[in-house]
């Protein structure tokens, strides 16, 4: 059940929501390390150096037309090769095309099982037949919308608050970052939401989220360095059901679907929550680089079998070449994509819709 639970207008003053000041910085706010303020991650591990976001919204013009641009990189790639198809006009269907076709599919990273149900499709349809290439593309589009639509999902939401999310994945992948822009976007739509800096392995995370935590407006529940993030989770559950917030965002520690001891701790964290919210987590959401291409795929199969996952967040699907790789991940782990990240700023999170995808990537 989806839900979107009103506030009423002292809790929306609370969020600070009615500051024109306050949502022109939201809406302009870079990821916070940019904003050259005090950067906790540094010390213990580096600058991280993100892509550049775009500056566009899909507010700003269509939404396929907006996913377009913020795909570029993999459209183009597509787009260029796919093209080299067609130097002499229509082209024959005949077994060299279908290979040649199949080549420049796979290269997508769309995944070989996708690449021959497009091929055969191709193949039924205009064999023996000239075909253009928006044929082609049409074709791809279309299967490609079919697959991903029916792995598809918004985002759940417990019928009763509060709503407890986890989120989870590999270091690095984007997390953090995704849930202070999906708590941005809950308490824009009028969500009470309460995060919590589960990430106890690094100060810094702890740090980060609430610098997040603080520009959004919302509530956060804070766990030392080294404690038992579970004990976070627990605290934060505890508050959210006896303050009535609406929904509450666990973050975690980076970890490898490899080292089963932190896969454990996960599932130690889902009985803390448990004990409290019977019914949660709502969702566990496995957070994925996009840039990572097939890894992120193997990633997935790790995190989606130990930790249960629930849905998907493709984060940093701007400035990658590899935004095919969303197909194979949807269809070999029966995963909807429910997000997908294309930016750093807290705007910058998308609900995912199959067909705009479809039609953004294959135009
Ligand atoms: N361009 C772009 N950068 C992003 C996106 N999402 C996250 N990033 C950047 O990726 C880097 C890592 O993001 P974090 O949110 O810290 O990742 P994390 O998974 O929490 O990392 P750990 O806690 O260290 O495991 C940061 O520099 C973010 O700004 C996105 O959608 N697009
Ligand atoms: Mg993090």
């Amino acid at each position: 059940m989806v839900l979107c639970h009103k506030l009423s207008t002292s809790d929306v003053n609370a969020c600070q929501l009615l500051d024109p000041v306050a949502d022109f910085e939201k809406e302009n706010m870079v990821f916070w390390k940019k904003k050259k303020e005090p950067n906790p991650t540094s010390a213990d591990e580096g600058p991280k150096t993100p892509p550049s976001p775009p500056s566009e919204s899909p507010q700003a013009s269509s939404p396929v037309g907006w996913l377009r641009r913020v795909l570029g990189k993999t459209n183009e790639l597509l787009r260029t090769d796919i093209r080299d198809l067609w130097k002499e006009g229509g082209r024959l269907v005949d077994d060299d095309f279908l290979r040649e076709l199949y080549a420049i599919l796979v290269r997508t990273d769309m995944g070989a099982a996708m690449a021959s149900r497009i091929v055969d499709s191709i193949k039924d349809q205009y064999r023996g037949r000239r075909v253009e290439m928006e044929d082609v593309l049409k074709v791809v589009r279309e299967r490609v919308a079919d697959s991903l639509r029916s792995r598809g999902g918004s985002l759940k939401l417990a019928g009763t608050p509060p709503s407890v999310i986890l989120v989870v994945g590999v270091n690095g992948s984007g997390k953090t970052t995704s849930i202070a822009k999906l708590a941005a976007k809950l308490t824009s739509q009028g969500n009470r939401v309460l995060l919590a800096a589960g990430d106890t392995f690094r100060a810094a995370a702890v740090a980060q989220l609430k610098v997040w935590a603080e520009r959004i407006g919302c509530d956060i529940v804070l766990g030392d360095q080294g404690s038992d993030p579970g004990s976070v989770a627990y605290r934060a559950v505890q508050r959210a059901v006896d303050e009535a917030f609406d929904v509450c965002i666990i973050d975690t520690a980076g970890r490898l679907q490899t080292q089963s001891n932190l896969m454990q701790q996960l599932e130690k964290i889902k009985r803390v929550i448990q004990k409290q919210v019977p019914a949660g987590p709502h969702e566990v959401l496995l957070v994925l680089d996009a840039t990572a291409g097939q890894n992120a795929i193997s990633q997935a199969k790790g995190f989606s079998e130990a930790a249960g996952c629930t849905g998907i967040v493709l984060a940093k699907l701007d400035g990658t070449a590899k935004g095919g790789v969303i197909i194979p991940i949807a269809e070999q782990f029966g995963l909807p994509v429910k997000f997908i990240g294309v930016g750093e700023k807290m705007t910058d999170l998308e609900e995912f819709s199959p067909t705009d995808f479809a039609a953004a990537l294959f135009t």
